[in-house]
């Protein structure tokens, strides 16, 4: 039967041809399916001679395992070539240039509480920290602050729950925290941010201060003084630049004093400092006999203010990025 040989050639060259899966499963359907062209001549069988059935039966299965090797080996080369087309299609290029990260930077109030930092740290100052939410023991009564203050009203002040706990109003606790673990010599400056019920061009209800603590046993307003005077001249770098105290009141201090400089034309008030206050030292168990010191506060956003020249305090928290962008 050479129609055999025939058949299977043109099977042979068909599959060979096929680059599609589909195609090539309805191709097999052609020879090997049920109607399929080796299938018809292995139905045929009956009809030789019983002497040649065996042999040709034989042919025509050896036949089916040619043509199941070439499907196999298409199916392969077909899905062989389909991953190289994918890979190559997907294939990214890791030699392309980046879009680039933005560099972040600072906020130009951080930069100032860390160059104050700095400049407090060189003349030997530790720097204290402490939490955002306080005790009205520790914002208050511990800094000398009777119950009817002013300052303890819920319009100046953010109570949080029961009265008892609210958004500290200054970095002073910061100061009766340190001293309640810490015994003299102590000389921190207590940086942070600070809350009261307070909005306007000049004022934020979220703003910061820095505040210095000097103890020991022979700490005096003219170590005040010098200390305060030096600070303010190197943050400026003028030297130049005059400092004067105007006498004030504090409860947490006395004498008390707010602090003034002028660059040469009117003086502006840039702080408050003063000794501080026996009540306050025997309430972390500092003998006031023995140990005195001063105490003063800043304002690192007015500082800023004026170092950068910003006449609006409010640019500060809006977080525009075309504001901010300017002092990186
Ligand atoms: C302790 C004892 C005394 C800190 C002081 C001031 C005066 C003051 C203001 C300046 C501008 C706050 O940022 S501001 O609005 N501060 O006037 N602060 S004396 O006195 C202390 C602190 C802690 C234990």
């Amino acid at each position: 039967m050479e129609k055999l040989e025939t058949v299977v050639q043109e099977a042979l060259k068909l599959f060979a041809r096929i680059d599609d899966a589909a195609q090539l499963e309805q191709a097999k359907a052609r020879y090997l399916g049920k109607a399929g062209a080796l299938t018809g001549l292995l139905k045929s069988l009956g009809k030789l001679p019983a002497t040649e059935r065996p042999s040709m039966g034989a042919r025509i299965n050896a036949a089916k395992e040619r043509l199941e090797a070439a499907l196999a080996a298409q199916r392969e080369k077909i899905q062989s070539r389909r991953l190289e087309t994918q890979l190559a299609q997907e294939a990214l290029d890791v030699t392309l240039a980046g879009r680039g990260a933005g560099v972040g930077g600072l906020h130009p109030v951080t930069r100032t509480m860390q160059r104050i930092e700095a400049l407090f740290h060189s003349i030997g100052f530790e720097v204290a920290d402490g939490p955002e939410i306080e005790t009205d023991y520790y914002n208050f009564t511990a800094l000398n602050q009777p119950e009817n203050h002013p300052a303890r009203s819920m319009h100046d002040t953010f109570y949080v729950d029961d009265g008892k706990h609210l958004l500290r109003t200054h970095t002073s606790p910061i100061q009766i925290r340190y001293m309640e673990t810490h015994r003299p010599p102590i000389k921190i400056i207590a940086p942070g941010r600070v809350y009261r019920v307070d909005s306007d061009a000049t004022h934020s209800p979220m703003f910061h201060q820095i505040e210095g603590l000097w103890i020991d046993e022979h700490i005096s307003l003219a170590d005040l003084k010098g200390v305060v005077a030096d600070f303010l001249r190197r943050f400026f770098e003028r030297d130049d630049l005059k400092v004067r105290f105007r006498p004030s009141f504090f409860p947490f201090t006395e004498p008390s004093a707010e602090i003034d400089m002028s660059f040469g034309d009117g003086w502006l008030e840039i702080g408050g400092c003063g000794m501080v206050h026996p009540n306050v030292l025997k309430n972390v168990n500092i003998d006031s006999e023995k140990h005195q010191g001063f105490a003063f506060g800043l304002g690192p956003d007015r500082l800023t203010m004026l170092r950068y020249g910003v006449n609006d305090l409010r640019l500060f928290f809006e977080n525009d990025l075309r504001f901010l962008k300017q002092f990186n």
